[in-house]
């Protein structure tokens, strides 16, 4: 059987990280924190918890999926379930997910955009309409923070440290034609604040022009 890690990255979701805990262990799936320096309590509550702790040495999301890959890894697992921590996504679709992860090295959660804040929705909608222009591909949600990762597929791969990581993933999986699949799901209203600036739209961006261009 297939060994999977779910990980919740981390920054800040004092709000959400009891309630996340709670639903991922009631799967029997085993789960890992990465987090980025939280100084609200989400670490403490995680340990609590008895859930390990995977700390980024770099800032960022991406930095920190990039230590999650290298952890599990590590740990002997194939498979890695990332999931944002603030109950946006639904964790009783992850045994949805995973029973595609034989098949896909990637599996992605994909949200309908009308279920997204409306700036959001339209960002989403240009940036998936560039990367399948540019890459020749049919992704309906590249930004997805629910997706499981095929652990040898994406680690030597991702080098994004921050927001720009699925961006990232999404690019690499249509240029390297790593199969990959979507499965529609049900998007909530986040708990908590994001940590998404407008920025990161930029990085964004610039992302998928860097992909285009490498
Ligand atoms: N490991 C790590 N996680 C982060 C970092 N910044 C945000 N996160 C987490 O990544 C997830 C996605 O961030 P979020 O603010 O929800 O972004 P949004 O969904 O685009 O609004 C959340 O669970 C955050 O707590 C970071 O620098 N490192
Ligand atoms: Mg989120």
């Amino acid at each position: 059987m297939t060994k999977v890690l779910v990980c919740l990255p981390t920054l800040n979701e004092q709000q959400s990280i009891s309630l996340m805990i709670s639903q991922i262990s009631a799967l029997g799936l085993d789960l890992a924190v990465c987090d980025a320096g939280s100084t609200d309590g989400t670490v403490e509550i995680a340990k609590q918890m008895g859930v390990p702790v995977i700390f980024r040495d770099k800032p960022g999301k991406g930095a920190g999926m990039q230590k999650t890959l290298q952890y599990a890894e590590g740990q002997g697992y194939e498979v890695v379930v990332f999931i944002d921590c603030d109950e946006t996504y639904p964790v009783h679709d992850i045994p949805k997910l995973l029973s595609y992860a034989d098949k896909y090295h990637m599996v992605v959660g994909a949200r309908s955009q009308k279920q997204v804040a409306f700036f959001n929705a339209l960002a989403n909608h240009g940036f998936n309409f560039l990367i399948n222009f540019l890459f020749w591909g049919k992704l309906k949600d590249i930004n997805s923070g629910m997706r499981a990762l095929r652990v040898k597929t994406y680690l030597p791969l991702i080098d994004a440290d921050n927001f720009d990581v699925e961006t990232q993933i999404s690019c690499l999986t249509l240029r390297h034609r790593i199969p990959y699949i979507e499965l529609p799901i049900n998007y909530e209203e986040r708990n908590g604040t994001s940590k998404v600036k407008y920025t990161d739209g930029i990085d964004i961006l610039w992302r998928i022009l860097k992909e285009r261009l490498r």
